[in-house]
């Protein structure tokens, strides 16, 4: 059986390390795209040199021409520009709509049958120009940044708790954005929801709601630290989770960004909420129950990403 085919288009810092992990898991093949001369070719021959090392059975390729996507099982789109300190995502929202439709228009063309994961921000908007410019049915079209922020609610607690990772769920709903909304109600050690363990003295409602802020902040904190660029670890170790759930059809319940129609009592939009990812890519949205707080956090957000949505129909780019 044919190995699978990945295409990573934008080989920067999180496509350099998507590529890194494809090959590490043996996704299937690995093909880096980017418009700057050469440097995926660069990162795709170190890449391959490291097979060896590590014992990937991979090939990968860098290429400046869409060409060679041709076929692609899955595409991983970070293409465009990151943040600079002091920037919101949303400031990307021109640059990065022009260049996520003309990688629309490319994965159309070349990798009509693709499971398309958009990584590129303002995340909720860029995923529905992709999906809007692709033609594709939106179950095919999602975002990543729920398993991201997720990711970052777990870390925070477990250093909370002092307990492993691996033991820490979280929940987190909505934008990728300040608006975000991380569930403490479903958010559990080992099951143990985290309201209880307020209860049993694990820590304290303020503990937690600084948790909570301080992963609506997770972007931003790392952006500043760094100074020139964002994060891109984490964020490829997300995306690679959605993908591979994909592509071995593991049928993970994560938060993504997906197309709802009518779940949430929202219609028409990409935002962030709890989906099956299994071979037909969003196999099912899985509504939970929202109290009153949750309800109105989340149509807080769901507000913010319209209005986003409203600035690129705006500005015309995509039809
Ligand atoms: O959770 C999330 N979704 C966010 C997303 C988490 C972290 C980063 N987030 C966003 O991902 C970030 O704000 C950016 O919009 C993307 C990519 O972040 P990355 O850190 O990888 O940026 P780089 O290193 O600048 O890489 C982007 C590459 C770079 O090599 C450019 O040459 C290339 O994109 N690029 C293009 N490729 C193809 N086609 C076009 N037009 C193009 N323009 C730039």
């Amino acid at each position: 059986m044919a190995r699978n085919k990945i295409a990573l288009i934008g080989a920067g810092q999180i496509g350099g390390t998507l590529a890194l992990l494809a090959a590490q898991k043996e996704l299937g093949d690995v093909v880096l795209f980017d418009v700057v001369e050469d440097m995926p070719a660069g990162k795709a021959l170190d890449l391959a040199q490291t097979g060896p090392v590590e014992g990937y059975n991979a090939t990968l390729t860098g290429t400046n021409d869409y060409a060679a996507i041709e076929g692609a099982d899955v595409v991983i789109v970070t293409a465009g520009v990151p943040r600079k300190p002091g920037m919101s995502r949303d400031d990307l929202i021109g640059i990065n709509t022009g260049v996520v439709k003309t990688v629309g228009e490319n994965i159309k063309k070349y990798a009509p049958n693709a499971f398309v994961i958009v990584i590129t921000n303002p995340l909720d908007v860029m995923v529905a120009v992709m999906q809007k410019v692709t033609g594709f049915k939106p179950e095919r079209v999602v975002g990543m940044a729920g398993v991201l922020d997720s990711a970052r609610f777990r870390l925070f607690l477990a250093e909370e708790f002092k307990v492993s990772v691996e033991d820490v769920t979280a929940f987190v709903l909505g934008g990728h954005g300040d608006t975000m909304v991380p569930l403490v109600r479903y958010s559990t050690v080992a099951g143990i929801p985290l309201p209880d363990l307020v209860k049993m003295g694990w820590t304290t409602q303020e503990r937690l709601d600084a948790i909570v802020q301080r992963t609506r902040d997770g972007g931003a904190e790392i952006v500043k630290l760094l100074k020139t660029g964002s994060a891109f670890y984490a964020p490829a170790a997300s995306a690679i989770q959605m993908a591979e759930s994909y592509l071995k059809d593991q049928r993970r319940l994560l938060p993504c960004a997906a197309y709802l129609t009518g779940q949430y009592g929202v219609n028409g939009l990409y935002v962030g909420v709890p989906v099956i990812i299994g071979r037909n890519g969003v196999e099912k949205i899985v509504e939970i129950e929202l109290d009153a707080d949750e309800k109105a956090m989340f149509d807080k957000s769901v507000s913010a990403v319209r209005a986003l949505c409203q600035v690129v129909n705006g500005m015309g780019q995509v039809q």
